[in-house]
């Protein structure tokens, strides 16, 4: 199974923009079992276009924006684990954008680790750049008017501080996660319903703001990203609605099918075996929850925790599967717990689920959230990460992260026997 499939919220957790809640609520709580609300109005009105679900005023709001930002420089924000989604829609972007003149940098501030990521950067040549936090301090922000939030709201990179003291406004966001905080946009198309940003981008290829040219290399590699970003968001369309069927539709004119294929032949390495393995070995099953702690990770290889919470969820009986480990980067010595979460339970809200299960920091930023069949969580930890040389201090400060997050969870999955309950 393709495991980058639905990993986008992974990275979710360190909000920048506190989202505030009154109340928390600390009893067992069974919301996240409601169905989903339906879909919003603004999706489901046609217009004129058979094949466009999309309202005319709003590409006339988007053309618009673009008019009034001719000559402009602007930078693109993925999240700092940029998916296939988040890749494909940054580039279309800067292609639509370049009609106008506008220059565009498409950068995030952690790594490609995905296997499939990095061969979709390498094969398509698609123009992201890393800018680490380092670096992106010694960059020259004042040569930017303006930038752009695709597939996230800010809350999924380091960067975010950096754009907001450089006073650079936010022109465009567009993203398909539940709205993770109050960011002002000149220009936002925020649509939960919608399975990919790569279905709403192709939207606006099919609505004219860029006419697709099959003798342009550059707009068959872009469609084909964004067939492979529509894919990996929706379990290989097994999750696509009628919208993103139509936007496949549209791309199938376009894309480069051996492209893709060679895209998705990337193997995995030793290392995220490993981890699978260890998911394998460590998970506990129950009520058709499959939890596993996996132990540390390198930095690299943080997208082992997904692919593996991919795997866990195919087993029979397993409707939900949370993967976790501790991820120490080295170079900023910094260590936290890294969690997805997988489900096929079409009740189930993982954005709910995750923020009920781990709650807030003392700021009010929740430790994660979701979209539909995938969440993850970020939990720092602060002043016990490192001296992990020390191999029973390792071994201990594991034990404890590993019990205290099976508590929070098996909480909620089975409210009434927590094994490590003291009352
Ligand atoms: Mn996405």
């Amino acid at each position: 199974m393709h495991s980058n499939s639905l990993k986008v919220f992974d990275n979710l957790p360190i909000t920048l923009e506190p989202i505030k809640k009154d109340n928390i609520d600390i009893q067992p709580n069974t919301d996240f079992l409601q169905p989903t609300p339906p879909a919003n109005i603004e999706t489901a009105s046609y217009t004129g276009q058979r094949c466009s679900l999309l309202p005319s005023q709003k590409i006339d709001a988007l053309r618009q924006t673009f008019e009034r930002h001719q000559n402009d420089r602007q930078l693109i924000i993925l999240q700092d684990f940029p998916d296939p989604d988040a890749l494909s829609c940054a580039w279309a972007y800067q292609l639509i954008a370049e009609q106008y003149d506008i220059q565009c940098d498409i950068v995030y501030a952690g790594t490609l680790s995905h296997q499939e990521n990095i061969a979709l950067v390498k094969l398509t040549g698609l123009p992201a750049q890393r800018w680490t936090l380092q670096n992106a301090k010694s960059k020259d922000l004042s040569v930017y008017n303006g930038y752009a939030l695709i597939d996230n709201q800010g809350t999924t990179s380091q960067l975010m501080p950096l754009v907001q003291e450089a006073k650079i406004p936010l022109v465009i966001l567009v993203d398909h996660h539940s709205l993770q905080g109050e960011l002002k946009a000149e220009f936002s198309d925020l649509r939960p319903s919608i399975r990919a940003t790569a279905t709403i981008f192709t939207q606006y290829l099919q609505a004219g703001l860029l006419t697709l040219d099959s003798s342009i290399s550059n707009h068959v590699k872009c469609a084909t990203a964004l067939m492979h970003g529509l894919r990996s968001d929706t379990n290989r369309l097994m999750q696509a609605q009628e919208e993103d069927f139509l936007a496949a539709g549209y791309l199938s004119r376009f894309y480069d099918s051996q492209l893709l294929n060679a895209v998705l032949q990337a193997n995995r390495s030793k290392r995220v075996m490993d981890v699978i393995e260890r998911s394998l070995k460590n998970r506990i099953v129950q009520n058709n929850f499959s939890i596993a702690g996996v132990g540390y990770l390198r930095y690299e290889d943080r997208d082992a925790i997904p692919q593996a919470a991919d795997f866990l969820v195919t087993e029979e009986n397993v409707h939900t599967a949370v993967v976790f480990g501790i991820v120490h980067d080295e170079d900023e010595e910094l260590e936290v717990v890294i969690g997805s979460l997988r489900t096929t339970k079409l009740t189930l809200d993982p954005d709910e689920f995750i923020k009920e299960a781990f709650g807030q920091d003392s700021q009010g930023r929740f430790f994660g959230g979701g979209r539909t069949g995938a969440g993850g969580f970020e939990i720092p930890m602060g002043f016990l990460s490192g001296f992990n040389e020390n191999s029973a201090y390792a071994r201990m400060k594991w034990e404890v992260f590993d019990a205290q997050i099976k508590q929070k969870l098996l909480r909620l999955v089975s409210p009434r026997d927590n094994p490590i309950q003291t009352e």
